[in-house]
């Protein structure tokens, strides 16, 4: 390939040239800062796809583990054309829009119960979703006048979840999950979906997840019915949520 053409069905990461495949990868290795170590580093680099690779960094992150950022030309490229990728299809209304929605179609203030559940303690995400505030422009949902929004904070086990979620009689639940290690957001939001069954609620409800490595296409694999990730907001959220709920209950009334 040139330095100029732009061919869609094998992109490469861009640096300073098209199809030049730059990138900059960092990570640790549990062995000692020295030319030993900046040589596996190098070797490890190659074997990742990258030609050439330089040790731009090297630095003792404690005894025994080195932290190496490394520079190359990635030889692996792939075929943009073919690409599909499943993601929440709405048109996202405005605050305003939602309400007027709400008071036309449910004709009553919908229940929003949110959390970060399970051992997570970030509470940064799902306040972004929720808090009257809002985040980077979005007011949050408890700002909707339609809405009525809980939000019962972090670390919430999903058994409290379920229960707070039967006692307010929530439409919609907002779960939150950022710490991924060890796949613990897998087991915890699978979890949750069993409780829901369990209990006889879950398709009673609009469930719904969100977290910085929470996709649509994970979501709906999981049981549920939507997923939101990074760049979504408050928004994008009550619009899911009330078209879905409006299109649940025209299907119900076979419509
Ligand atoms: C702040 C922070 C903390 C704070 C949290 C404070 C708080 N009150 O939330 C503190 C210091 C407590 C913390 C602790 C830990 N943290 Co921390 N933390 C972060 C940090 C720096 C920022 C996270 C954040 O607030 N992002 C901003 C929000 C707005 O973004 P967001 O969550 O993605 O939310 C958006 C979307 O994802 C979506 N969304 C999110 N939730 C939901 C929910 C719904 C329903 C919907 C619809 C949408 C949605 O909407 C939001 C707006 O667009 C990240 C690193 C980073 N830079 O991202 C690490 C990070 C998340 N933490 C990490 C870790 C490992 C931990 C600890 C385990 C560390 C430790 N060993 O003790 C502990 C966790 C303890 C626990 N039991 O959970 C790792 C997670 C790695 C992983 N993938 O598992 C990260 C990525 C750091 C890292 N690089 O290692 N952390």
């Amino acid at each position: 390939m040139d330095s100029k053409t732009l061919d869609l069905t094998r992109i490469t990461p861009y640096g300073d040239t098209m199809n030049d495949g730059k990138v900059q990868i960092s990570f640790t290795l549990p062995v000692e800062n020295g030319e030993k170590g900046v040589e596996a580093a190098k070797i490890l680099s190659k074997k990742m796809g990258l030609m050439d690779p330089c040790v731009a960094y090297s630095s003792e992150l404690d005894k025994g583990f080195t932290f190496f950022v490394v520079y190359g030309s990635l030889i692996h490229s792939v075929d943009y054309t073919q690409i599909h990728v499943e993601s929440v299809n709405v048109d996202t209304m405005s605050m305003e829009e939602t309400n007027e929605y709400i008071k036309e179609n449910i004709k009553r203030k919908i229940v929003v119960v949110g959390a970060s559940t399970g051992s997570d303690a970030h509470t940064v995400g799902i306040d972004a979703i929720m808090n009257m505030k809002g985040y980077a422009g979005h007011y949050g949902l408890e700002r909707y006048e339609m809405i009525e929004a809980y939000n019962l904070g972090s670390q919430v086990p999903n058994e409290e979840f379920v229960k707070k979620a039967i006692e307010l009689k929530a439409d919609v639940l907002l779960v939150s999950q950022t710490v991924t290690q060890k796949d613990i957001h897998i087991q915890n939001l699978t979890n949750l979906v069993e409780l829901l069954e369990g209990e006889g609620i879950r398709e009673k409800v609009i469930l719904i997840c969100g977290g910085p490595r929470i996709s649509h296409e994970l979501a709906k694999e999981l049981g549920y019915d939507a997923g939101f990730g990074p760049g979504k907001y408050a928004d994008d959220v009550a619009t899911f949520a009330v078209t879905e709920m409006v299109s649940r209950m025209s299907n119900n009334r076979g419509e």
